[in-house]
């Protein structure tokens, strides 16, 4: 096959463009896509502050690098776990990564904060996946609010975003359909999300990260379950596999003609939100579930401390 743009030997295939790519056109491809994802969805503009969520996995970095090529005041932030024998690994690759590029920094230790996910995992009757889900979101909008930024980055792919659609629409969770989407205006104490590589598969990802020379954390989290979560991508692997361009038609008809209809249902339900009376995060009771699941495992440390 040959480089739909250069004509000389292609190394990477994209049925669902009817295009193929070498890896010096394959980078041009990623970026316009980034691009056209940040301009039609409005994302954000080059006056504007970043925070970009960095995990250390291939789609955090490829993002955070991607942006700041593109010229954008970017920083990123990692969250340092406090998952033994893991944790430290993915945040040596974040901080070296950054260091080799000039990118800032900001790193937020769960351990320091006094909720390491080991404690969570230990004394949280929840699966663990929940709580550090909840727990990284908390974090990521409160240091995203407080530091003054203008919008939170993740590096969420079009395969994350279709598994996840999916899996909502399995369930009609109409709270969450509502909000699912490339963007995530602000409002009531929640920074804007968005996600710029919304329109790139995980393949497409992979395949940059690896041309840029990116090293990447890939240890499985030790704590990782994600079993539904995989079989819905291999479900949409294998749609795609047979009808190229499926996972994105289905992502865009969502969000072109579906999404406004769960808006509406949760317009009707949806429950007001005000500071948190300890953290100041929003929340729809007087204490939020995350101070009140930190207050929880402490008690139940010094119970167990106390024998
Ligand atoms: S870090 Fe946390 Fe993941 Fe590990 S405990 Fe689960 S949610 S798997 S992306
Ligand atoms: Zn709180």
């Amino acid at each position: 096959m040959k480089c739909s743009r250069c004509k000389k030997l292609a190394c990477v295939a994209l049925p669902s463009h009817h295009a193929g790519f070498c890896p010096e056109c394959f980078p041009l491809f990623f970026t316009r896509q980034v691009e056209t994802a940040i301009r039609r969805e409005k994302m954000f503009t080059h006056d504007e502050r970043i925070l970009v969520a960095l995990s250390g996995g291939k789609d955090s970095l490829a993002l955070m690098l991607e942006l700041k090529l593109q010229g954008y005041d970017v920083t990123g932030l990692h969250i340092d776990l406090g998952i033994p024998d893991s944790s430290w690994k993915a945040r040596k690759k974040v901080e070296d990564f950054c260091d080799a590029n000039d990118l800032k920094l900001e790193v937020f230790e769960m351990e320091a904060w006094g909720l390491p996910i080991c404690d969570v995992k230990q004394y949280v009757d929840r699966p663990v996946c929940a709580v550090c889900g909840k727990l990284k979101r908390h974090h990521f909008n409160r240091i995203a609010r407080e530091g003054g930024y203008d919008a939170l980055a993740t590096g969420h792919n079009l395969d994350d975003e279709v598994a996840r659609l999916f899996a909502n629409t399995l369930r009609w969770d109409t709270p969450y359909l509502s909000d699912q989407g490339p963007v995530l205006p602000a409002s009531d104490g929640f920074v804007r999300k968005v996600k710029p590589l919304f329109r790139l598969s995980e393949f497409e990802t992979a395949n940059y990260a690896f041309l840029k020379g990116i090293e990447i954390h890939s240890d499985p989290c030790p704590y990782a379950s994600g079993a539904s979560f995989t079989n819905h991508k291999q479900l949409w692997g294998e749609l795609e596999h047979r009808s190229p361009g499926q996972k994105f038609q289905f992502y865009n008809g969502f969000l072109q003609r579906g999404k406004l209809a769960f808006q509406a249902l949760e317009k009707e339900t949806g429950a007001t939100l005000q500071p948190c009376e300890e953290c100041g995060s929003p929340t729809s009771v007087g204490r939020c579930s995350i101070c009140r699941i930190k207050e929880s495992v402490h008690r139940k440390k010094a119970a167990a401390a106390e024998g």
